[in-house]
């Protein structure tokens, strides 16, 4: 018998959402079933030396065809709610029209959701870009913001009534930076201006989606979705408190200045000079439109030293407790950034933690997955987000990243950030003590 979750008091209430996340290029698999087209990932996944042991998006969980039993162990779970996002190469034609068939996957998947008492949390684009927009320049292509916002129009009309909460983007910081920064994403693009640009239309593309979603199921409530970073330093000079502060600037400013305080941090220039991105009149006023909510993803923070020409150099702590990523374990991180943005942002929206976890090389054995450390960095996490919400930080639920374990973009199926454990061969899935500890505070808490 596991223990519950050690959960504060605070979270304790039903007022407070509690739910698993996924998306669809991690668990799907089918992607060439029913008419979808090849997205940017398929292409980043079959050029050699990008992603681990060359693994792709399938069988990913095959969660496409096994959407049913997947939905019945989300239930099981007794969370309030489910965050999935919608694969855009499944659901719309190269001319821009509905794919039913994909769009059938959807309409069952949340009706059945619905049926089962789970709320709807649905992300439009978790990275998945259909590949024959990436052919016409993709996010550094102005005209890819004006797609998105379509496709946001068609899907949420289409699906209206269905979702509980859209979200236009998951981390933008992520498809920037890292996929179009450094290259370690698709579509492995690598200069500091294309980042800039890039992330310019990635906001320009949810501003613009706004009016979208709230025309097309003006019921829903929407919001986005940002991965942020802390980052502290071990070093003595100004210089490395400076360098710290940069980092956050680069992770967490470049996103959510825009969003709140309408204009990019000009501390952005001092580390990418010539980079700016190229702003049209109007464009930061729909970036700011007001939203529902804020969904924050973090997971560790780094330790900065400044790289003596007014940059900043990761210099990772010796002795700390890390993850099987190699990500510190710092939950007091979230804590001290939460109450940031509440101090800097006075827009700033009720915040939804819309991921956090982790992975480690789990195993089963005799039909149990001993992931201890997993339990430890929930409870630890969860309770410096009360800490914050002690402090006044509007926090207004929790999901896990991740439902089941699942395919981590470069680094394949290696790494496993799972509640569930997943057989990819035989796709068994068997609960973690993680989950079972979960469900154990779940069930208690509705008694
Ligand atoms: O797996 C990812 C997810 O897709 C986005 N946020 C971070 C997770 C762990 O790296």
């Amino acid at each position: 018998m596991t223990a519950p979750l050690a959960i504060p008091p605070r979270f304790a209430g039903t007022d407070f959402t509690w739910g698993v996340a996924t998306a669809s290029f991690q668990i799907e698999g089918a992607t060439e079933a029913d008419g979808r087209l090849p997205s940017i990932w398929d292409r980043f996944c079959a050029t050699p030396g990008k992603v681990l042991n060359g693994d792709t998006g399938e069988p990913g969980c095959d969660h496409y065809r096994r959407w049913e039993s997947d939905v019945e162990l989300i239930a099981s779970l007794g969370v309030d709610a489910y965050r999935l996002s919608i694969a855009w190469p499944r659901v719309l034609r190269e001319d821009g029209s509905l794919n039913e068939k994909g769009l059938d996957f959807y309409r069952r998947l949340l009706d059945r959701l619905a049926e089962r008492g789970v709320q709807r949390y649905v992300t439009l684009y978790h990275w998945d870009l259909p590949q024959h927009l990436q052919d016409k320049g993709g996010w550094l292509n102005r005209e890819t913001a004006y797609r998105f916002a379509d496709y946001a129009d068609r899907v949420s009309r289409a699906l209206a009534g269905r979702v509980n909460a859209w979200m236009t983007l998951n981390e933008p910081w992520c498809s920037a930076f890292l996929g179009h920064g450094n290259g370690h994403h698709a579509p492995g693009l690598a200069h500091p201006r294309y980042a800039m640009q890039a992330m310019h239309h990635l906001l320009l593309g949810h501003g613009l989606a706004l009016p979208a979603l709230q025309a097309g199921d003006p019921a829903a409530r929407r919001g986005i979705v940002a991965n942020v970073g802390r980052g502290t330093t071990d070093g003595a000079r100004e210089a490395d408190r400076e360098a710290a502060q940069l980092y956050e600037v680069m992770h967490n400013a470049w996103v959510l200045d825009p969003l709140f305080l309408g204009q990019y941090p000009a501390e952005l220039q001092r580390l990418w000079p010539g980079s700016e991105p190229l702003v049209l009149a109007g464009d930061m006023a729909a970036i700011t439109r007001p939203i529902d909510f804020l969904g924050i993803n973090y997971y560790f923070r780094s330790n900065l030293r400044s790289n003596g020409a007014g940059g900043f150099v990761d210099m990772p702590l010796p002795g700390v407790e890390r993850t099987q990523m190699g990500w510190e374990v710092y939950p007091q991180g979230l804590e001290d950034l939460l109450r940031g943005f509440r101090a800097r942002y006075a827009t700033l929206p009720p915040i939804y933690i819309t991921e956090n976890g982790m992975a480690s090389d789990d195993k089963v054995v005799d039909g149990h997955v001993d992931d201890a450390q997993r339990i430890s960095y929930l409870e630890r996490h969860i309770a410096a987000v009360a800490r914050a919400a002690e402090a006044g930080v509007d926090v207004r639920g929790y999901f896990v990243w991740s439902l089941m374990d699942n395919f981590e973009w470069a680094f394949g199926y290696e790494r496993r950030f799972g509640l569930v454990h997943v057989d990819y061969a035989t796709q068994q899935r068997t609960l973690k003590n993680s989950a079972l500890a979960l469900k154990a505070f779940l069930a208690a808490r509705r008694r």
